[in-house]
């Protein structure tokens, strides 16, 4: 069964490339459910497509044509689609139809003793996925969405620079980056410089939210998409980083 990401798209359709690091080897069932340690992981096991897409043909009926699928998330060596979540991804109707995709499925990094208290992590469990799409201005429409979190809770989320293994992904990614010593300063630290995808989930651990913004990352420049421990603050404070979704653009 597929996992919709969200009624709040009208989609039509693009087909997607996989693209999987050659690095295939670790941590992709193991680390769905156990407190993994960050700097034994390879970033390069999550799926990440990026690839242009064919005809949005406006249809907003939903899933008409092809829906690709983001099997084998990298660690599946028989490339048999096994670890892959499936998920229908689509451009939103007034994408061009070169509009970029960047895509990521995980597999999750979680971190381990996020509290440095012994305490434990509240995202053990994260599942999901997220999509961004460029906007015919160059503007960016990223969409998380995720499961297995505890229910009615507010985690704070960003798109952040550097990869899942490389110091807990650094600061966030700021399209205006903040001079030195400046990175909370809310005239950089806000949702219109950065991309924030605060989320609340249901009862049933679930949740989604999305960040329109009028620019697109520059290549390289964001790595991970990191869930932190409470709702975001002034100054993009949002406590202890829990999970790590690899997302490079
Ligand atoms: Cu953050």
């Amino acid at each position: 069964m597929r996992t919709s990401i969200g009624q709040c798209m009208a989609f039509a359709m693009a087909s997607w490339a996989v693209a999987c690091g050659s690095d295939s080897t670790d941590n992709a069932a193991p680390d769905a459910g156990t407190v993994t340690g960050v700097a034994t992981t390879s970033s390069s096991t999550n799926a990440v497509a990026s690839s242009t897409t064919t005809s949005s043909s406006g249809g907003a009926g939903g899933a008409v044509g092809s829906t690709g699928t983001a099997g084998s998330a990298g660690a599946s060596s028989g490339g048999g689609g096994s670890a892959g979540a499936t998920i229908d991804v689509a451009v939103p109707s007034d994408a061009p139809s070169d509009a970029l995709i960047v895509a990521s499925t995980g597999p999750w990094t979680v971190y381990a003793d996020p509290y440095a208290n012994g305490m434990p992590n509240p995202a053990m469990g994260i599942m999901g996925q997220a999509v961004a799409t460029q906007t015919p201005s160059n503007g960016m429409h990223l969409e998380l969405t995720v499961s297995g979190l505890p229910p009615n809770r507010t985690f704070g989320s960003h798109l952040h620079l550097l990869a899942c293994d490389d110091t807990k992904a650094g600061g966030h990614y700021q399209n205006m980056p903040a001079p030195d010593g400046g990175a909370n300063d809310p005239t950089y630290a806000n949702p219109t410089n950065e991309a924030w995808l605060d989320i609340t989930t249901d009862a049933s651990g679930m949740a989604h939210a999305v960040s329109n913004v009028s620019w697109y990352p520059r290549p390289g420049g964001a790595k991970a998409i990191i869930v932190h421990d409470h709702g975001t603050t002034d100054g993009g404070v949002a406590g202890a980083k829990l999970a790590c979704l690899s997302m490079v653009f």
